[in-house]
């Protein structure tokens, strides 16, 4: 078949929206009709060119939602009709990660996902000339329809927004869960969070469910202070504010240091400013931020001596056929909330407008609706 897709060409280009060859589902695939999705900043890091996995031409996306049009041979976990989000973090239930409770990274289809290819090593798209195009985070949701493997969709609930739970995709479940999975933050804490951006968010709001007692938020961008306080923020550090280092500020506003940190920037200094603002003798840093190709952390052994562990978290530590079809019901439920994150509206031909938001920091999340 024929579908709409936006096409990333080459690194530092801005995407084309046009026509491409898509080709059916093959054993275990399944053909989904993006109904909307989300522009995560890891798109724009893979965009920019700064992704050491990065491979064009290829369709971006990795934060959508939509409804299976065709299954191929052997699909049995989902049928036409069926509501679903796409999984760049799959979940087989049969490979040693999956049977591993300490993990949620699948590993069964990492290899060919890699490298922007189907589990069989191919490509389900093409150009019109009949030229490969590969596939992205293995979801691809810039384009409208898009083939997937039956192991990387959670079945939903079909009373849920589109244009509001593809953000669980990816933004939602990762700041959520990297609260309640990954650093498994107790009522009561005090936590700080660097990054006020579409996952920072997140993870206010996850610290907020759990009950945590201070929420700190670090932005250089004071903008971001209003929404941030909306989701349970409770105090805001613009850090071109502090005079001197921003490390003994935090720790004297948390009196001691936090039980918890979350770089949500992608910057390794902020990174150890996160990781050295926590508690002595028990503080928690977890990396979520993704760091440009050959950037590297770097901080005093004495500060892990010394009691603090410095952790990171992919998806928020989900596991997304289980995990993510309860977080749409959290937010059906109004245990969590979307909507005032979702701060721009596009068509797929606009699509390119959602990344001059971000880069001109004017957005949280712009989600397109096909
Ligand atoms: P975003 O652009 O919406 O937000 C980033 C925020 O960080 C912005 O508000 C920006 O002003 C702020 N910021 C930048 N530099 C800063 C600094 N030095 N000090 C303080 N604040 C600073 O991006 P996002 O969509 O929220 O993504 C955040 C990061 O998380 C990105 O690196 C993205 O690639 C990554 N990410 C990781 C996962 C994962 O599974 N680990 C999932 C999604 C996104
Ligand atoms: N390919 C990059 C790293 C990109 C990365 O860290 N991706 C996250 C998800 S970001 C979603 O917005 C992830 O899940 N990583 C685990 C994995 O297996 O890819 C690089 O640096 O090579
Ligand atoms: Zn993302």
């Amino acid at each position: 078949m024929k579908t709409r897709a936006a096409v990333a060409w080459k690194a530092g280009q801005p995407l084309e929206v046009t026509e491409v060859n898509l080709d059916g589902p093959r054993e275990g695939e399944v053909l989904v009709e993006i109904k909307a999705t989300g522009i995560c900043h890891t798109d724009e890091f893979t965009l920019s060119g700064a992704d050491p996995e990065g491979l064009f031409p290829a369709i971006l996306g990795h934060e959508g939602a939509g409804v299976v049009v065709d299954t191929g041979p052997g699909v049995t976990s989902v049928k036409k009709g069926d509501h679903v989000i796409p999984l760049y973090t799959p979940e087989c239930r049969e490979c040693d990660y999956c049977l591993n409770p300490k993990t949620n990274l699948c590993q069964s289809i990492r290899t060919t996902q890699g490298q922007g290819l189907m589990p069989d090593g191919t490509s389900r798209f093409t150009t019109l000339d009949g030229d490969p195009i590969l596939h992205y985070m293995g979801t691809s949701t810039f384009s409208n329809y898009t083939v997937l493997p039956e192991i990387a969709l959670a079945k939903i609930r079909p009373d849920a927004p589109f244009d509001k739970v593809c953000y669980i995709g990816c933004g939602v479940t990762t700041g959520v869960g990297a609260v309640i999975n990954t650093a498994k933050a107790e009522p009561g804490c005090r936590a700080v969070v660097f990054g006020l951006g579409g996952i920072g968010l997140n993870v206010i709001q996850g610290l907020r469910l759990i009950g945590a007692d201070q929420i700190v938020g670090v932005d250089l961008n004071p903008a971001k202070r209003e929404m941030a306080e909306r989701f349970g923020m409770t105090d805001f550090v613009n850090p071109a504010e502090v005079e001197g280092d921003l490390v003994p500020y935090l720790v004297n506003l948390t009196k001691g240091g936090a039980d918890y940190t979350f770089d949500a920037t992608g910057n390794v200094q902020v990174m150890r400013t996160a990781l050295e603002c926590a508690h002595k003798g028990w503080g928690e840093s977890i990396i979520i931020g993704v760091a440009p190709s050959g950037a590297e952390i770097a901080t005093r052994p004495f500060q892990l001596v010394t009691g603090r562990t410095w952790k990171g978290t992919a998806f928020g530590g989900a596991r997304g056929r289980t995990d993510v079809p309860k977080i749409v019901d959290w937010y059906m439920q109004g245990k969590i909330e979307i909507d005032p994150m979702i701060t721009h509206t596009l068509t797929l031909d606009d699509i390119n407008t959602g990344f001059d938001l971000m880069h001109a920091g004017e957005s949280i999340r712009s989600v397109v609706v096909y």
